[in-house]
């Protein structure tokens, strides 16, 4: 582009040169180059100021005309560009919807979590809500206000880690039951109580049956007519609701824990025909879990009159009742970390249609 060219010389070049252009970047820089502060069409522009007033007129229409042009051109083909980008980018990113879906790698929800999530679920449709405690206890809470004094025998039975001690007498435990969730929610709140408390637990244990750690929930109810009756009702509902047998039979064995009296092991019916186990059918039984009238020595360590609050409390092992329902054989596989055992007994997150089982409404 010549400054020499006639305003019509230069219109056609420009013309020829915009709608020669296959890409916006290449458009912009004409656009630059003619209309642009320093562009030919601005300088033909500025030229008029030059000429004698009798040309002015003519050459200032034939300006105009230039400008025109080119900038209607320019704007027709950035159009006509930006259509064609868009085509492409359409042609491009389009989803064939009828492809298969890529398979990709998801994870599983192991069967402790989905157990005490059930478990939390059953109880909580019963009014219960969740307390909790820490792992390290200290030998008041796990052991002398659940009526366990030192020297006494039940403190054998429970395997206990002891942690070293502080120096100043006070060696911590992790704690070997749900238990003094119990004590804690006693001391620190008032009653009427309707708690359960899930947790790690720790015993110096290990066989097909038993691992170091293990998991347990714990149930309190205390108020002031709490009785027996209430104890076999609402572990008879929640045994049916877990595992999902409406006329499961439950059989309430006299048994001994320190902290509740009278205390009984709570035992479902079962069938074991040919190595295998079937829950709700036969004449057989199955111990579950551990129960009790709350012993009233409990409730004086907590503060409690027990002339006024009496109440129950029971408590089981997580894995005991994941791996009856679940037919999990062998319960160190639980912590074992092995992705092929998850991917079989795991569950899918989104495919839970209820937690509650078969509680009834
Ligand atoms: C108790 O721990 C009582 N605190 C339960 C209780 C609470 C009774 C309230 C009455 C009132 P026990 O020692 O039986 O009880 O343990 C309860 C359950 O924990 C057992 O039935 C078993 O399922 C589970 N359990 C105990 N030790 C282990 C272990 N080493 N590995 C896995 N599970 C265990």
């Amino acid at each position: 582009m010549a400054d020499l060219e006639t305003p019509e010389k230069l219109t056609v070049d420009l013309l020829a040169e915009i709608a020669g252009v296959s890409d916006l970047a290449s458009l912009e820089a004409v656009r630059i180059r003619a209309l642009g502060q320093n562009g030919v069409v601005t300088r033909l522009m500025k030229g008029l100021a030059a000429l004698p007033p009798e040309e002015r007129k003519a050459q200032g229409q034939a300006n105009n005309a230039v400008k025109r042009a080119v900038s209607q051109a320019i704007e027709t083909r950035k159009g006509a560009l930006d259509a064609a980008a868009l085509e492409a980018r359409l042609a491009e990113e389009r989803i064939d919807v009828t492809l298969p879906v890529r398979p990709e790698a998801t994870g599983f929800i192991h069967p402790i979590s989905q157990t005490m999530d059930e478990l939390m679920a059953i109880f909580g449709e019963m009014g219960f809500t969740v307390a909790e405690g820490p792992d390290v206890e200290d030998d008041f809470h796990n052991f002398t206000a659940l009526n366990i004094p030192e020297d006494h025998p039940a403190r054998q039975m429970h395997d206990t880690f002891y942690l070293p001690s502080d120096g100043a007498g006070t060696a911590k435990l992790l704690r070997t039951h749900t238990s003094p969730v119990q004590i804690r929610t006693m001391m620190s709140t008032p009653p009427p109580y309707r708690i359960i408390a899930p947790g790690r637990t720790y015993r110096c244990d290990s066989d097909i049956t038993h691992t170091p750690m293990f998991h347990q929930i714990e149930g309190l109810v205390i108020d002031k007519a709490t009785h027996m009756g209430h104890l076999k009702g609402c572990l008879e509902d929640f045994c049916r609701a877990y595992f999902e047998v409406d006329d499961l039979p439950l059989r309430f064995r006299p048994s001994y824990f320190p902290f509740t009296e009278p205390s009984c092991e709570v035992d479902i019916g079962c069938a074991r025909a040919g190595g295998e186990l079937r829950i709700g059918a036969g004449d057989d039984w199955l111990e579950i879990l551990g129960a009790g009238m709350v012993h009233p020595n409990v409730l004086v360590n907590c503060g409690l009159d027990p002339g006024v609050w009496q109440g129950f409390a029971f408590g089981l092992g997580i894995e005991r009742v994941a791996m009856l329902k679940y037919g999990i054989p062998d319960l160190r596989t639980f912590f074992e970390s092995d992705i092929r055992w998850l991917s079989h007994y795991g569950f899918a997150a989104l495919d839970q249609p209820s937690l509650v089982g078969g509680l009834a409404r």
